[in-house]
C-alpha cells in the first residue's frame, strides 16, 4: 500500500481523515474513501458535527496530526460550519466537501464553505465532489511520498486513455 505506515499492533496508520457531519453524509463520503482506496493511501471515516459534538470534534481534530493525519477532508450539508470548525483547530490542509441537501441542492453548504475568513482557509471543492476531495487529499500527499505521486500519475495517464478510448469507440 502506497504511504504505508505500521502503527501499534501492526495497524496501518491513516494519514487521511474523512469527517462527516451526519450519518446522512456517509453515502457521499464513502466516494472519498473509495478513490483513497484505490491509490492505496490509508484512511478512516469518522461522523462527528460542528453543532451537534463540538467537544469531541475539537478533541478528535487538536489529536490528528499527533496520530499521523496529514490531510482532512470533512464534508457537510447545510450550514457546513464542519470544515471550517475542522480549520480553526489544526494547521493541517483541511478540503471542504459540500454535501448536497435536500432544500438548496447543496449551494447552502457550498456557499458556507467558501466564505472561510483570512488566516483559516479551507479548500472546497464542487457540490458533492467526493471524488476530487479523494483526489486533491492524494495530491497533497505526493509532494512528499513518491509512491503515492506515481499512483497520481498512473490515475490521470489511465483517464486520459479511457476518455480517449471512448472517443474511440464513439466515432466507429
Ligand atoms: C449537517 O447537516 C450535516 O453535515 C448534514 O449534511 C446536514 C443534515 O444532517 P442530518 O439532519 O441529516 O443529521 O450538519
Amino acid at each position: 500500500m502506497a504511504g504505508r505506515r505500521e502503527g501499534e499492533r501492526g495497524k496501518t496508520a491513516p494519514m487521511v481523515a474523512i469527517v462527516g457531519g451526519s450519518k446522512t453524509d456517509v453515502p457521499v463520503l464513502e466516494k472519498a474513501v473509495a478513490i483513497l482506496d484505490q491509490l492505496g493511501i490509508a484512511n478512516e471515516l469518522v461522523v462527528l458535527s460542528a453543532h451537534r459534538t463540538p467537544d469531541q470534534l475539537a478533541q478528535y481534530v487538536e489529536q490528528a496530526a499527533g496520530r499521523g493525519i496529514e490531510v482532512i477532508v470533512a464534508g457537510a450539508g447545510g450550514a457546513a460550519a464542519l470544515p471550517g470548525a475542522v480549520a480553526a483547530k489544526t494547521h493541517l490542509p483541511v478540503i471542504g466537501l459540500p454535501i448536497p441537501t435536500e432544500n438548496l441542492r447543496g449551494l447552502d453548504s457550498l456557499l458556507s464553505m467558501v466564505q472561510m475568513p483570512k488566516g483559516v482557509p479551507v479548500a472546497t471543492v464542487a457540490i458533492g465532489g467526493a471524488e476530487n476531495a479523494g483526489l486533491l487529499a492524494a495530491q497533497i500527499l505526493a509532494v512528499r511520498y513518491p509512491e503515492i505521486r506515481d499512483k497520481v500519475i498512473q490515475f490521470r495517464a489511465d483517464q486520459t486513455r479511457a476518455v480517449l478510448e471512448a472517443s474511440r469507440g464513439s466515432k466507429k
